[in-house]
This record gives C-alpha cells, structure tokens and sequence, in this order.
C-alpha cells in the first residue's frame, strides 16, 4: 500500500531528475530570498547557476543549529511573514528555541508526507489513531495529527501525560494505533499491565514510535507487552518535524522522503561525504519548503545510508535507525559510548527492566561510568546473592560488548523518573 505511489516508487533516474530540478530551484530561491545565505554563497564564491548536477551539493554550505540561533526568530524564512500560518520550536529545555515556520503549501506537503509514513506502517482510514506526542510547541504532536487527518484516520489528541485517561480512552474509542516516544509507550504499557485495563478491549495494532533513539531490543518488548507491530519514525524540526523518514512494515532501515529532502552522510570531522554503507553524520537539505527551507543541515544524529532494493517495493533509500548523536556520545576514557548501546545489553537480560540512566563522573584524572537499571520486580524480591550476581554479569557483559568498565547500580522498580516524552538518559557531572 502507498499513500503517493508515483513519488514512492520512482527509478534512480527519475528521482535524481526531480532533485536536481528542486535543488537547483532551492539554491536560486535561498539565494535571492535569505540574505545568510547569499552572504555565504559569496564567502564560497559561488553563484545559483553554479549547480550544475547533484553531486555539485558538496560545493553548498553546511547550516548548522548556531546559525539558526544567530538569526533568531525568523532571520532564515524565505518568505514574508504574511505568508507563514504556523511557527513551532526545536525542542531545546533551556534557552531560546530554534523556530521553524510553514506555510499553507509546507503544511499540506507535511501532512502528505507523515500520512505517507502511517501508510507505509499500514495505517489505514479505518483506524482511530491516540496521539500521545505533545502538543505545542514541539512538531510532534500536531505534525503526526494533520497527517493523520490527511489519510483519513480518526484522530484522538491527547497529547502526552495523563497516563491513566490515555488507558480509559483507548479501551473505550479501540484505538488501533498509538503513536508517541518509546519510552512514553513503555510507560503506559508498564502502568497497563499492573492493572486496570480489560485487555479484551485493548484493539492496538500499530505503534509510530520515534523522536528519540530506541533500541530493537526496545522494539521487541514494545511489540510484546502491546501486541503490536511497532515501527520507527524520524524527523527534526528544522528539517520539517515528523516525516522525513519512516519505516515501512519490513522494518529494515527508515525510507526517506527523497523528493523533499536530499540525505547526505558525512565525516563529522572534515564535512567530507561518505558513500553509501559507511557510517556518519546525517545531513539534509529541504527540497521544497517554502517558509524555512535549509541547506545541508549537520543533524549530528549518526546513521548510515542504504539504497538496495527494499521487500515492499519503495525505491527511497533508507537510513538505519539513530542509535546516538554526536553531541549525545560519551567518551568513557577514551571509548566511545552511545546510551542506546548500553540500553542493547541492559535489555538482553530478562531480569532488568528498560528504564536506565548513565551517571558520568570524574574520579580524580578518571572518567567514572556507573549505570543504573531498575531490575524487574521478581528479581527485586530475590535473595541478594541472586543480585550481586545479576550485577557481575551485567558488569562482564558491558565490558565485553562496550570495552569499558562500568559500575552497575541496579535499582528498585519503577524508581527513575518515567518520561511522557523524551527521556533523559546521561548525567553528566564531570566539570565542562
Ligand atoms: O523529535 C520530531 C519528531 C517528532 C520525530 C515525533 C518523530 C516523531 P526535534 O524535537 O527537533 O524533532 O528533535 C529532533 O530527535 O535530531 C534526533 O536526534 C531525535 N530523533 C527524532 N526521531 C528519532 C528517531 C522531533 N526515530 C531530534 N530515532 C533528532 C532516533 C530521533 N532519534
């Protein structure tokens, strides 16, 4: 099933025809409308006409999050404000955020193009679809309800928190798909099963999980404790929000959305483009916004890129899944450490649960890494021998999967704080 077959299936050929054009159009548009970048086709001493095929797009300048903080508010829109019908915000806790525009058109493109991902995920008209992602200022909540609405879906906007009225609603409306961060959806599974919901008019069929990292082993237990076949769904809000990238049902990497976005996978130390297969920095440039198109944004996620056939007959490339950012990575004594690889280990022992922190700390010139993970209820329970050896076996594991040596603490349950949206997962307390 496709929601826009004619782009989703195009050949090689076709789909570098329709970027070329769209690129080139782009860099006209930037050039003529965003004094930025004018200024910073001239530093390169580049002009529009200069793009002459697509492999000419290294020749383009990076944009990066401080540029976007340095034209704070809309010093990169394209176009008048009379123009733009929706502002939304990165997601940044602290400080200004970065803001993002629409216009009419960017918002139908959006909703196209996140209906396009429900398909893909086998989301159908006939589904009543609860979105848990938050509504506001962040694209999730209201960029998932417009391309739901868009396929036809019956929406529920809940928005994120209110665990216990989520569980009510989804019993009484048989909600068939749920679509919020994996750790919300953890959450809710975890305050389901201890009780209260007839799992008899639990309907679930789908899960959209994304805005964060998560892991497969995350994805076996969502799909376990929901019944559900959960898929991974990729965005940021200065490249669009929800919908530059989404799995489709055989779960083999995240489809991008090509004709809107140009995916690029570069060396973070030199900005040099790596080739397909080789793991990097994710960098995109937007083909078609209008109000707030960008041009080679360094995302810092780190993914790699894949252009072999996949089994449901879409030709865009795929992206496997963001385990970490560059900024997210840990150097432990030198050894680099993603919390999505230490959530792998911690979730291939059935006696932990998946609710972890990483306490980074300096013990004289030392890096100190000690993990905590809440260990499941029976196991809590168990004689202390049974933990102390949980614990050297989780130790060994780390250390031999990872290659550094880590305290483990295990917790009680349910004692880290639960997330209705993003999770925290790293403190950080060595001195900066
Ligand atoms: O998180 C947009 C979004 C909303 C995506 C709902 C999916 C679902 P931001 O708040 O700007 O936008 O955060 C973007 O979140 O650069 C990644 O580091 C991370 N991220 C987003 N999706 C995934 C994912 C939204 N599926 C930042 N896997 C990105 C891993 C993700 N990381």
């Amino acid at each position: 099933m496709y929601w826009q077959r004619e782009y989703e299936t195009m050949s090689r050929e076709q789909i570098r025809k329709v970027q070329l054009e769209r690129l080139q159009a782009l860099v006209k548009r930037l050039y003529n409308e965003v004094p930025f970048y004018q200024q910073r086709f001239k530093e390169k001493g580049l002009l529009p006409g200069d793009i002459k095929t697509l492999e000419d797009i290294k020749h383009l300048p990076f944009t990066t999050k401080q540029d976007l903080r340095d034209t704070y508010p809309f010093g990169m829109f394209a176009v008048p404000m009379e123009d733009v019908v929706r502002l939304h915000g990165s997601s940044g806790t602290t400080g200004k955020p970065v803001v993002v525009g629409y216009t009419k058109n960017d918002l139908r493109i959006w909703g196209n193009l996140i209906a396009r991902s429900m398909v893909m995920a086998g989301v159908t008209k006939n589904d009543v679809v609860q979105n848990a992602y938050g509504y506001g200022l962040f694209t999730g909540g209201m960029g998932i309800h417009y391309g739901a609405e868009t396929l036809g879906a019956a929406v529920v906007p809940m928005s994120g928190g209110n665990t216990a009225k989520q569980l009510m609603l989804m019993q009484d409306f048989g909600t068939t798909v749920l679509t919020c961060t994996p750790t919300y959806a953890l959450y809710m599974a975890e305050e389901a099963h201890a009780g209260g919901v007839d799992w008899e008019k639990i309907k679930l069929k789908i899960g959209i999980f994304g805005a964060e990292p998560w892991s497969n082993e995350m994805r076996r237990q969502l799909e376990e404790s929901w019944n559900i076949t959960a898929v991974d769904i990729y965005g940021l809000s200065e490249v669009l929000g929800p919908g530059v990238a989404c799995e489709c049902r055989y779960k083999k990497g995240l489809h991008i959305n090509e004709d809107h976005f140009i995916a690029e996978v570069i060396d973070p130390e030199t900005g040099e483009p790596l080739p397909y297969g080789q793991r990097g920095e994710l960098v995109f440039t937007s083909l078609t916004k209008e109000a707030f198109p960008v041009l080679r944004y360094r995302t810092r996620d780190i993914s790699v890129l894949y252009a072999d056939k996949c089994e449901c007959g879409r030709t865009l490339i795929r992206m496997e899944r963001v385990t970490g950012r560059t900024d997210d990575m840990l150097i432990i004594r030198g050894v680099n450490v993603f919390p999505s690889q230490v959530e792998s280990v911690l979730l291939e022992f059935g006696e932990t649960e998946p609710h972890y922190l990483l306490v980074v700390d300096k013990k004289g010139t030392m890096d100190d890494l000690e993990i905590w993970v809440e260990v499941s209820d029976r196991m809590f329970s168990d004689k202390v021998r049974g933990l102390e050896d949980l614990e050297k076996r989780l130790r060994a594991r780390v250390l031999s999967v990872l290659g550094i040596s880590a305290k483990i603490r295990l917790v009680e349950p349910k004692s880290i704080p639960r997330s209705e949206g993003k999770a925290k997962r790293i403190i950080d307390k060595r001195p900066k």
